[in-house]
C-alpha cells in the first residue's frame, strides 16, 4: 500500500506527464502546419511518449491499491514565433517535471518507501535524457541562427531524433 501523501504525489505526477503529452502535441501541431515537418514527427512521438509515462504511472498506481484518476487539463499554448522558443519552452517545462519527479524521490526516502523509490529511479534516467536532447536540439537552432538552408536541413534531421529521448 501507498501512503496517501505519496499516492497524492504520484497522481499529482500523473496529471504533469498527462500536461507534458498534451502540450507536446499542440507544439507538434504549431509545427507541422508552418512546414517543420521533422519537428512535427519529434514533438508527436514525444507526446506519444509523454502518454506512456503517465500510463505507466497509472499501472503503478492501481497496481500498489489505489485507483488512479484522469485528471482534467487546460489546453495548451498553441502558437509560437520560432522553432527555438519551442523548444526552450520545453526545455522549461523538462525542468520543472525534473524537479517535480526529485522530490517524488526525497518523499519516499524520508517514509522509506524504497520500492516507489525505485519505480521513481527509471524517471530520473528519463529526464536526464530528455533535458540533455533539449539542449543540444537548442544548441543547435543557436548555431543555425537565421540561416534557413541550415534550418531546413536540420528540421529533416530532428525527424531522425524522435524516440532519441526514450
Ligand atoms: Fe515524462 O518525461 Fe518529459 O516530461
Amino acid at each position: 500500500m501507498l501512503s496517501k501523501n505519496i499516492e497524492q504525489l504520484l497522481q499529482d505526477q500523473v496529471k504533469k506527464e498527462a500536461s507534458s503529452s498534451q502540450t507536446y502535441l499542440a507544439m507538434a501541431c504549431w509545427a507541422d502546419t508552418k512546414g517543420f515537418e521533422g519537428a512535427a514527427n519529434f514533438l508527436y512521438s514525444h507526446s506519444d511518449e509523454e502518454r506512456e509515462h503517465m500510463l505507466k504511472l497509472i499501472k503503478f498506481l492501481n497496481e500498489r491499491g489505489s485507483q488512479a484518476t484522469v485528471p482534467a487539463l487546460d489546453a495548451p499554448k498553441k502558437d509560437f514565433s520560432s522553432l527555438m522558443e519551442v523548444f526552450k519552452s520545453l526545455l522549461e517545462h523538462e525542468i520543472i517535471v525534473t524537479a517535480s519527479i526529485n522530490s517524488i524521490i526525497t518523499a519516499c526516502l524520508q517514509e522509506n518507501d524504497h520500492l516507489t523509490n525505485n519505480f521513481m529511479q527509471w524517471y530520473m534516467t528519463e529526464q536526464m535524457e530528455e533535458e540533455q536532447l533539449a539542449q543540444s536540439i537548442i544548441g543547435k537552432l543557436e548555431m543555425i541562427g537565421s540561416d534557413t538552408s541550415s534550418l531546413y536541413l536540420f528540421d529533416k534531421e530532428l525527424a531522425g531524433l524522435a524516440g532519441a529521448g526514450n
